[in-house]
């Protein structure tokens, strides 16, 4: 099937308002390592994750029975239950559980998609690319790949991985902004010489500094974590397993956060 579809590639949040996402579906990618780390918690059966900008929110979460966790600058924060190691989201530690995240950058990503009224937000890393980019496929709706990057700046790995989405959705869709062409371009190249671009991006830098090259290594490995984790009112839910239509399980979901809502009025 080809769509008369847009694909799109944000290369960073400073540049979200350049487009109209209430018309598509946003893929948040944060590869080092905020979406790559959530992969691995729904896949490690949480329940739900709540995505939270603010360090001092995330903990307001804790009374309420959520796993605290998140990061800034990379460094475990103080009075959190985890960091944004994906090897601490182990099954035991968090399996069942529901988790309140907030990191430097992916998690401020999601806001900024959900504050623009983006149609859908979907969560993206290497871990569940084949999932996701088939699951793209499906939907027909125009699709923008949001890069979550450091601080409003670009990232290399960020880029990278949008390409190898898009050269996952080329057949399907018939077009690219110029940004996916760049992300694409950029991957091809990556693709030859993975190491030298790893090794060059700086956040690569900031985390062997912090002694996580192993994360580093482990993000970049395809399809371990086949989830996909859908934003429903302030709550990522991973639809993966769900059968039929997930459009109904939405409906489902909301209905209890009216519900739960309600109740604490
Ligand atoms: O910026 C983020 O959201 C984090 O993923 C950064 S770190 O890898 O935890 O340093």
């Amino acid at each position: 099937m080809e769509m008369n579809k847009f694909v799109h590639v944000c290369l960073t949040p400073a540049l979200i308002d350049q487009f109209d996402v209430s018309e598509a579906i946003v893929v948040v990618i944060d590869i080092l390592r905020a979406t790559t780390t959530m992969c691995v918690a729904f896949d490690h059966g949480a329940e739900l994750i709540v995505p939270v900008e603010k360090v001092e929110e995330c903990l307001t979460y804790k009374p309420q029975g959520f796993i605290t966790a998140g990061e800034r600058s990379g460094e475990h924060l103080d009075g959190f239950d985890l960091g944004n190691s994906p090897f601490s989201y182990t099954r035991e530690a968090i399996g069942g559980k529901k988790i309140a995240i907030t990191t430097t950058n992916g998690t401020r990503a999601i806001k900024a998609a959900q504050e623009r009224g983006a149609k859908e937000i979907v969560v993206g890393s290497f871990s569940n690319i084949s999932l996701l980019t088939n699951w793209l496929i499906q939907q027909n709706e125009h699709v923008c790949l949001l890069c979550a990057g450091w601080r409003d700046n670009v990232t290399l790995e960020d880029t990278i991985f949008a390409g190898a989405m898009v050269r996952k959705l080329r057949h399907d869709f018939r077009r690219f902004q110029d940004t996916a062409l760049v992300a694409e371009t950029l991957f091809q190249s990556a693709n030859v010489r993975k190491r030298y671009f790893f090794r060059h991006s700086s956040h690569f830098y900031r985390l062997v500094h912090l002694n996580l090259q192993e994360e580093v290594k482990y993000a970049m490995h395809r399809d371990t974590h086949p989830v996909l984790p859908i934003m429903i009112g302030n709550e990522l839910h991973d639809i993966s397993k769900v059968k039929g239509d997930y459009k109904a399980f939405k409906k489902q979901v909301q209905a209890e956060q009216k519900a739960r809502a309600a109740r604490q009025v």
